[in-house]
């Protein structure tokens, strides 16, 4: 992490450069470039030639370079990223110039601030690290290859396969088990079979995560030229009125909302980090997490499979104030390109399209329902939500077109400061409503307060240890008596973690939220947390 608070800070253009070889020897081989997380814009040079430009953090692309490459002698890969929010972006952001107001005085010319300022605030609550986050690779395949394989299994055996190739060639496939035992195979680019006697995925606390591996060859004239192998699970997600199912069992999410976030690495993706964060989600007993507000890195998504812990995921559509066309368009394209990347995850439960929109505008409606259309066109097989913040039941104009409802509600902090006692009439009061309009499962995705680790005040006010665990305690009374009337599909305290924000009056170095400080130690509420998780999870187990 940089030193120097000007490039902290900077808003614009930033470089990257970097040579690398290419064995000769690899002549005759496709070569692809695939970023997996460049943010927010960015533009990749090869040797100095413009190849790509790409919008949008978080999500993977990919360009083939196999004719630019020079074989044998190093090559120049270049990129520049540019982190510039507006309102036309996703997230969105607030820019302007700054308003000079130049005053002649005597003989001096005064303004406000230095000619050319300008501020660019993101319409949203986490640091906006930028740049290249993620992985990047140089990919070689053979001429002809594999280039996706989208799988949908559910519980009792049954899948629906799709080998893409680009060609027509021949496939072959099997279905192997976790121990490389074949289950199945079969040819053909498309179709669809029935595994017997299956282990489905289950999230933990209610079976075993079993994967499977679906194993693609692909043949041209009699020879296999591309082998191509995905981890997937046999397993269904279904939904009533009131509940989720997960293999038709009733699941309760019980869980976090969280961040790629850490101090020094910032947004960079950190193998410890991700393990350090899954193990102390699942030692406080949690079953699931939404990745809060936008796609988290591939790895993750592969280890929340093998874990068993069930996801949200969200694109990176957070606090979205206006609805032009040209967002929705952009929209749709990230909610294409997360599906794409993450469609064979077992443990991805839900696709979530947005967090806190102002869906209470009328213009909304439209733009929701492309992108909801979009989702269940790709995935039949997941349910679709969007995370509710500014709206409530009597104005959302978007509610009923989901699957799913999720909302976000801070009573005791955001309404009603130092109120304990009317927590949970409110949040009962609230929640029932959307209930009675909507019909539908709800899932309450954030809650809680800040809290600086140390701080110690008995009675509590805000920002105490204390406050943030009676917030909690008074918030779950609440969700007990929703749960008793089969009102709440799940919890989800805001927020795992401490993470960094932008400066503002009412954040203290970041926001404060977490049950964990931002170094991962575990604060009063995370103890609370931990023995409500999980005699949950025991609950789960037995439903
Ligand atoms: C989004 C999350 O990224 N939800 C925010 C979280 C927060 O701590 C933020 O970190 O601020 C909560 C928004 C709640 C707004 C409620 C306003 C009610 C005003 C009456």
């Amino acid at each position: 992490m940089t030193a120097d608070a000007t490039l902290r800070d900077h808003i614009g253009w930033v470089w990257y450069e970097k040579m690398h070889i290419v064995p000769e020897r690899d002549v005759g081989m496709r070569h692809f470039l695939r970023f997996s997380s460049v943010n927010y814009y960015g533009t990749v040079y090869l040797n100095g030639q413009e190849l790509i430009s790409h919008v949008g953090g978080h999500l993977p692309f990919e360009v083939e370079v196999t004719d630019r490459l020079l074989y044998g002698s190093a090559n120049k890969i270049t990129v520049a990223v540019n982190n510039t929010l507006s309102w036309s972006t996703i997230p969105q952001g607030d820019f302007n110039y700054y308003n000079l107001q130049p005053k002649v005085i005597g003989n001096w010319t005064l303004t406000r601030a230095p000619e050319g300022a300008f501020t660019d605030i993101g319409n949203f609550d986490f640091f906006n690290y930028a740049g290249i986050l993620r992985s990047v690779y140089i990919i070689k395949v053979p001429k002809k290859h594999i280039k996706d394989i989208h799988i949908m299994a559910e519980h009792r055996g049954s899948f629906i396969y799709e080998v893409s190739t680009g060609d027509v060639d021949e496939i072959e496939f099997r279905i192997l088990d976790d121990d490389e035992n074949e289950v199945y195979s079969g040819s053909g680019a498309e179709g669809k079979g029935q595994v017997d006697g299956v282990r489905p995925w289950w999230p933990r606390g209610m079976g075993n995560p079993s994967l499977y591996v679906f194993e693609a060859k692909l043949i041209v004239n009699s020879q296999v030229v591309d082998i191509y192998r995905e981890v997937f699970g046999f397993r269904t997600v279904t939904w009533s009125q009131d509940k989720i199912f997960i293999n038709d069992r009733p699941f309760y999410c019980i869980g976090f909302g969280m961040h790629e976030d850490f101090e020094i690495h910032g947004r960079g993706f950190d193998r410890a980090v991700m393990t350090k964060d899954l193990n102390l989600l699942e030692w406080m007993g949690g079953n699931c997490y939404r990745t809060t507000h936008y796609p988290y890195d591939e790895e993750r998504m592969r280890e929340n499979d093998r874990r068993g812990i069930a996801i949200i995921a969200e694109t990176p559509a957070v606090g979205l104030k206006g609805f032009p066309k040209a967002n929705n368009l952009l929209h749709i394209k990230m909610l294409e390109d997360l599906v794409s990347r993450d469609k064979n995850h077992p443990s991805i439960i839900m696709w979530s399209l947005a967090n806190e929109p102002h869906t209470e505008k009328k213009e909304s409606r439209n733009y929701f329902k492309a992108l909801v259309d979009t989702a269940h066109a790709l995935d039949p097989t997941r349910p679709v939500t969007t995370v509710y913040g500014p709206t409530n039941s009597g104005n959302d104009q978007t509610a009923d077109l989901l699957d799913i409802i999720c909302v976000n509600r801070y009573y005791g902090w955001y309404i009603n400061m130092g109120s304990l006692d009317w927590v949970n009439s409110s949040l009962i009061y609230d929640i029932a409503q959307w209930k009675e309009i909507f019909r539908k499962p709800i899932i309450i995705t954030e809650y809680g307060a800040d809290s600086i680790s140390g701080l110690n005040q008995e009675p509590s006010i805000d920002f105490s240890e204390q406050y943030q665990n009676e917030i909690i305690m008074k918030t779950h009374e609440a969700f007990d008596v929703l749960r008793q009337q089969n009102i709440l599909a799940g919890e989800m305290i805001w927020n795992f973690a401490d993470f960094m924000t932008g400066m503002s009056t009412t954040r203290a170095v970041g926001n404060h939220k977490g049950v964990f400080t931002r170094n991962r130690q575990a604060k009063m509420a995370a103890y609370t947390l931990r023995k409500r998780y999980l005699g949950l999870l025991d609950q789960t187990e037995h439903a």
